[in-house]
């Protein structure tokens, strides 16, 4: 017989696997158990994806009769990217449906619970303090989140072993393994948004798209371009119907440039300047009342530099690759001054490292100790 911290066991177990492609989501896994054994696992595995319910029930071919589901969040009672776990479920009739943590967010909040007791399915939360503080352990990030109102911001570069993002002349073509370089499509695919500064849009002219792989999301492109530097000839806006163009200015930028843009197709915002470039802290706030959650940053160096200074990066995802271009002048992924000792630097955490072909991939969570901790501590609680 599973007991019910068995059965939550497994299924925080479950919602751990979702770590690094689920953010700003929360981690959430669900298991089903009939006569007292485990049936049926399901986690939320990728962001804009299939919630943990709805994974369970693929898993399980759909009916829940008989069985008792244990879910480590409150099933969701709104359309999201998906729709209501809670009704899943009740089409799905579990005899009973066990819910670790109740949802903080707004759009549930205890509805989720509702709605499947007013359909008549038992539905009770668990009263085990130690489990489900470990639910709120597993899930800072998002309890953290939740509180802010700024996007979800990862950065990526890829690098070569001398920390060179590129070479003395601006050269990055191409730094990593093709694997790696499918791979950034594939992250591209699941963001609201990737954005570039100026800079690297006039450099390298990249298109910025998701190609050949799954559409998970839709991102927009977005352009930091404090005075209006972006030509109406940029690739960008080769596919600007499917993949929208903003481009996030000051009041710097001329009328006519502004003109220019829109009549490319691209939408323009203004944004306060910071050091006489865009604001990004103010800029990821816009982003987010814009419904733009998670937010991809694809360089240059500069970006980098302002989201490590200002810590407003998140999670980072680098490929290091087994290439040497030395040169005091190649860029790293943070010029300026950076920070003057090893105490004050960033450091990462939930370290995941892989292979790609040649390259080694980490993806990991900032943690800053100057404020007490990136995405893992609330705002109150920074010192
Ligand atoms: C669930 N099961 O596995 C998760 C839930 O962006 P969306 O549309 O996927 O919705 C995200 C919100 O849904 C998130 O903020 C939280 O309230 C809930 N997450 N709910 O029933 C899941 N991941
Ligand atoms: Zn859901």
């Amino acid at each position: 017989m599973i007991s019910e911290r068995a059965a939550f066991e497994r299924a925080l177990k479950e919602a751990a696997l979702g770590r690094g492609d689920v953010e700003p989501n929360p981690l959430v896994g669900a298991v089903a158990v009939e006569d007292g054994r485990l049936v049926g696992v399901g986690h939320h595995a990728d962001y804009g994806g299939a919630h943990a319910e709805v994974a369970l029930l693929e898993a399980l071919g759909g009916s829940l009769t008989g069985r008792t589901v244990f879910v480590t969040l409150e099933p969701c009672s709104h359309q999201g990217k998906t729709p209501p776990c809670a009704d899943a479920l009740v089409a799905a009739q579990p005899d009973r449906v066990v819910v670790l943590t109740e949802d903080p967010n707004p759009a549930v909040a205890g509805r989720g619970i509702a709605r499947l007791r007013a359909a008549g399915i038992e539905t009770v939360v668990s009263e085990d303090a130690e489990l489900r503080q470990r639910e709120r352990t597993l899930n800072a990030a998002y309890y953290v989140h939740r509180d802010r109102d700024r996007a979800w911001v990862i950065a990526k570069w890829a690098m070569t072993l001398d920390g060179k993002i590129a070479s003395r002349t601006g050269d990055a073509r191409w730094i990593s393994s093709e694997s790696s370089r499918r791979e950034v499509h594939r992250l591209r695919a699941h963001v609201d948004a990737v954005m570039v500064g100026v800079g690297t849009a006039l450099r390298d002219d990249p298109r910025l798209t998701p190609r050949d792989v799954e559409l998970v999301r839709r991102p927009v492109r977005i352009v930091l371009d404090s005075r209006g530097r972006l030509t109406e000839s940029a690739r960008l806006f080769e596919d600007v119907e499917r993949f929208p163009v903003w481009i996030a200015t000051t009041e710097r930028a001329p009328a006519n440039w502004r003109r220019a843009m829109e009549s490319r197709g691209a939408t323009v915002i203004e944004e306060p300047a910071r050091n006489g470039r865009v604001d990004l802290a103010a800029a990821l706030v816009e982003l987010r009342r814009r419904g733009c959650e998670r937010v991809l940053l694809e360089g240059g160096a500069e970006l980098f530099a302002s989201g490590f200074e200002e810590e407003l990066i998140d999670a980072v995802e680098v490929y290091v690759c087994p290439r040497l271009v030395g040169g005091r002048e190649a860029p790293t992924p943070w010029p300026g001054s950076g920070r003057a000792s090893m105490a004050e630097a960033l450091t990462l955490e939930h370290l995941r490292w892989d292979h790609l072909e040649n390259d080694q991939r980490l993806r990991a969570f900032v943690h800053s100790p100057r404020v007490g901790g990136g995405p893992f501590k609330r705002p109150a609680e920074r010192a």
